[in-house]
């Protein structure tokens, strides 16, 4: 029998709740472990994620002038390096969430600015959420162009480090590849092969996840580029990635998927994609071989699944 997966775009308001960790309380060695007024913040923050229903306006966050300099040294930190390691397509657009989105060393930029962004150029859009969903749900929502996004920061005693995903990472990581076309299409369709798959199926695109969307490198003529959002939010990471050390190998969904990683150090191996659009072509092939006894489409008009 197929897993339950969601059919129109509001059975995504049912995922609000299932949060996996890191909702309001944090671990004993998380950063802010021991600070209430951050643990209150997150907590305030948290709360406009867990009411957020389907069509609501994107919560805006009024963030304090403490969070605003965490973002400002992030920005800075990581902008000297995109010139030189970033992919051709990150470097295209973020001058253009500059431009719309208030990105620059200021101030956060808010998710609502960003989403309608990403609606103009590819159709994504974003929601709030209150921390890790599991990959199901995670992936189940790509098969809508929805991408689920935290709001608060990191702690501000270590601003160049977070066990979590936050907006730095969300949003210098993440945001700026889904204005592109094809990597657009390319995160659709590892959502639309989640849909129904088995739990095997689904740690099998979640590692799929890891090795691109996470930490993907990709060829750029003769040189290699990072793309991968754990990349592009981690200055350290994103230097050592394309230095000699570690193995760089080209992307193929079928090892990639069966690959073992570590969570808490740098990567000792790294996927090289040919480009976005091959991979798109790449991932769908192998869902090909998924259990599912069905096809699936999703209509943007109606913004439900199509079962085929
Ligand atoms: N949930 C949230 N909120 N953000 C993520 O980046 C995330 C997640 N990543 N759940 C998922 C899991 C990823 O690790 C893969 C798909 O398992
Ligand atoms: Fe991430």
């Amino acid at each position: 029998s197929v897993p339950w997966f969601p059919r129109k775009i509001r059975d995504l308001d049912t995922f609000a709740e299932k949060v996996l960790s890191y909702g309001e309380d944090l671990d004993a060695d998380h950063p802010g472990f021991t600070d209430a007024a951050y643990r209150e913040r997150r907590a305030h923050i948290t709360e406009n994620a867990r009411r957020y229903r389907t069509g609501m306006p994107l919560p805006h966050v009024e963030y304090t002038p403490e969070e605003h300099k965490t973002w400002g040294m992030v920005w800075k930190e990581l902008s000297q390096l995109y010139p030189t390691h970033a992919c051709r397509e990150y470097n295209y657009v973020l001058p253009l969430l500059v431009q719309n989105c208030h990105f620059g060393p200021d101030r956060v930029p808010q998710i609502a600015d960003v989403s309608s962004f990403l609606r103009d150029c590819t159709g994504w859009t974003l929601r709030p959420v209150m921390g890790l969903l599991s990959s199901r749900d995670f992936l189940n929502a790509f098969a809508f162009r929805v991408f689920h996004s935290t709001q608060y920061i990191r702690h501000a005693s270590s601003p160049l480090y977070t066990p979590e995903p936050d907006c730095c990472h969300e949003l210098l990581g993440h945001i700026p590849l889904f204005a592109d076309p094809d990597f657009a299409d390319f995160s659709h369709e590892i959502g639309l092969a989640s849909l129904g798959a088995s739990d095997e199926e689904i740690e099998r695109l979640a590692t799929i996840y890891w090795f691109t969307v996470e930490f993907g490198l990709c060829k750029q003529g003769t040189e290699v580029r990072a793309y991968g959002a754990g990349l592009l939010s981690s200055f350290g990471e994103l230097s050592y990635a394309l230095s000699d050390k570690p193995q760089r190998v080209p992307f193929e969904p079928s090892k990639t998927a069966v690959t073992a990683y570590p969570i808490t150090e740098y990567q000792p191996l790294y996927y090289v994609a040919e480009s976005f659009h091959h991979m798109k072509e790449q991932v769908r092939e192998y869902a090909r071989t998924f259990q599912r006894p069905f096809a699936v489409r999703y209509n943007a008009l109606s913004q439900n699944i199509e079962i085929l």
